[in-house]
């Protein structure tokens, strides 16, 4: 554990989770073996928000988030810790037929709840502005926690951030570039059958004459960058913190590369294994 520039808690969030392990886990000690180097009071916390997620309780979700923000720690450390176990082992439940569509729907709200506390102080540390970013959910899916996420953490890094929101589509995203201006367009898409939505987008964008002044940047659990390359994105982006390094480089290392250009996709599928 190290401090953060001012008094937050930097607490180690990156470790590769197998879902498989996180179901052990959970199912023999009701605790993850993870964040090791937090402080034992932060642990115990971070292993009930994990529950009250996977349990659905969105009514006492503000009773986990903000102990923990009384502790100092950031809210980004919430999010990509136990706030995202939690919902991945919803996902794994939801899979295996242990869970249905109100348990899922229950456990979304948690998120929500939480990311409405977290929202405000995740767009405080907001920097000088960089660009602009049209983001959305394509058309035919209605999931937006993680586009959300992904938008959030654009507005803090200085983009002023058009959000569609959800089941967008590609006429909508043609209307937005041209009404916005953007350098970067984010197309979300959380279910196979609708990620082929975000290669409809892209021809639309395409034979409108529009690709060269847009960078594309495609997410979501189902999406790759085998998926990106298929349909012609200049990147695929993992998660939100991947998302706002490849939108900066889009902005100043690569600002003046036309998108759709082999180089910039190279250069910023280069930086995951920087
Ligand atoms: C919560 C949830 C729901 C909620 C959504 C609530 C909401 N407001 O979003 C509800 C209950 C509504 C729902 C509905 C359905 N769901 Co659902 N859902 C989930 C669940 C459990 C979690 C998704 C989530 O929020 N994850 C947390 C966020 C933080 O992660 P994320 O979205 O991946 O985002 C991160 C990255 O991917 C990336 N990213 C995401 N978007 C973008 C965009 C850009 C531009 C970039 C750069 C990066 C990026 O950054 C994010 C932050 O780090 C997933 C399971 C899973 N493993 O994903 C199933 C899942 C996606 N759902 C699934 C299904 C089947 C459905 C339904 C069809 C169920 C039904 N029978 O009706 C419906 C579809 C409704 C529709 N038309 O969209 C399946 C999809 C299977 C498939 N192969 O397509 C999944 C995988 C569950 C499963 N294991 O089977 N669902």
């Amino acid at each position: 554990m190290t401090a953060e520039a001012g008094t937050k808690l930097e607490i180690e969030t990156e470790i590769e989770f197998d879902i498989e392990d996180l179901k052990h886990d959970l199912e023999t000690t009701r605790k993850t073996d993870r964040w090791h180097d937090a402080p034992p009071e932060v642990k115990d916390i971070f292993h009930q928000l994990e529950w009250n997620i996977i349990e659905g309780e969105f009514p006492e979700t503000p009773d986990f988030i903000n102990p923990l923000l009384e502790q100092s720690v950031a809210a980004r450390t919430l999010i990509a810790g136990p706030m995202s176990t939690g919902i991945a082992e919803v996902g794994r439940r939801f899979k295996m037929d242990e869970y249905f569509l109100p348990e899922v729907m229950m456990s979304a709200k948690c998120m929500q709840a939480a990311l409405n506390i977290l929202k405000p102080l995740i767009i405080a540390e907001k920097a000088a502005d960089v660009g602009t970013c049209v983001i959305g959910t394509i058309q035919g899916d209605l999931h937006d926690i993680g586009k959300n996420i992904v938008a959030m953490m654009l507005e803090a890094a200085g983009f002023n951030v058009v959000d569609l929101g959800v089941s967008t589509p590609p006429a909508d995203f043609i209307a937005a570039i041209r009404e916005h201006n953007p350098q970067i367009v984010g197309f979300s898409a959380l279910l196979t059958t609708t990620m082929n939505m975000q290669g409809e987008t892209l021809k639309l964008i395409v034979a409108e004459g529009l690709r060269e002044q847009v960078k594309v940047m495609v997410g979501g659990a189902p999406i790759s960058q085998d998926w990106a390359d298929r349909i012609g994105a200049d990147a695929y982006c993992v998660d939100a913190l991947v998302a706002v390094e490849k939108a900066k480089a889009c902005m100043n290392e690569y600002g003046n590369v036309p998108g759709g250009a082999s180089d910039l996709r190279d250069n910023l599928l280069a930086m995951d294994s920087q």
